[in-house]
């Protein structure tokens, strides 16, 4: 198994920035401490979504955080990212990692026990699971009960990465739950200050 630090995973969101403000923000993040970050473009066409995950990487290489590309295996595999993230819709995950080879992460959407195993079985390094609490920035999310998370952190021996609506003020309700740790895309990327945002959820995850 291949060693994941999982703690505080930012997911970004260009919808309401910039390249220039995105950039900035990833890079904030990473001073903050986030521990893997995952490039995250809905509606972007594969030329953009390759210049802007090497933008990315150059950063995420500065502060070695592994860079996850979502979705997409070729955008990953033209900018020698470390890896990739695939929900119910995408690529099977035995695909991807097929297509990865054994080296790579691949990272999967699990909102069930019965797709954690069927993921892990896949390949899957590693389970994204959620949403937690309502989120503005996927739209029709189904809610993931804690109890749900927290069997799936037993029925799998990969880690598990808790996401959606998650903050400093109510990521408490996973203490307990298994989880390695919480994926964000607000806390982080709508904060005035990401580094410090990192900073505060990175010493709060170590609480839980
Ligand atoms: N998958 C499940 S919820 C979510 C994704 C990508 C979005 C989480 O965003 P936020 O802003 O941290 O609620
Ligand atoms: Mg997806």
């Amino acid at each position: 198994m291949k060693h994941l630090d999982l703690s505080l995973y930012l997911v970004t969101d260009s919808t309401y920035h910039t390249e220039e403000s995105l950039l900035h923000t990833v890079e904030e993040a990473c001073k903050g401490g986030v521990t893997l970050v995952q490039l995250r473009e809905k509606n972007t066409g594969g030329r953009d979504y390759l210049e802007k995950a090497c933008k990315i990487r150059e950063i995420t290489d500065r502060y070695q955080i592994p860079l996850i590309i979502d979705d997409r295996v070729d955008v990953a595999m033209a900018c020698g990212a470390a890896g990739v993230h695939v929900g119910a819709s995408d690529l099977p995950v035995a695909e991807v990692r097929r297509l990865l080879g054994p080296d790579k992460i691949v990272g999967a959407t699990a909102k069930t026990v019965e797709a954690a195993q069927k993921a892990y079985q896949d390949g899957a390094d590693y389970l994204g699971v959620g949403a937690i609490y309502p989120t503005t920035t996927k739209v029709t999310t189904v809610l993931t009960k804690v109890s749900t998370l927290s069997a799936i952190c037993k029925a799998v021996p990969i880690p598990v990465v808790a996401i959606g609506g998650l903050n400093l003020g109510n990521m408490d309700i996973l203490k307990g739950s298994g989880a390695n740790g919480i994926a964000v895309v607000s806390a982080i990327m709508k904060a005035e200050d990401p580094k410090k945002a990192a900073e505060e959820l990175r010493l709060a995850v170590k609480q839980l």
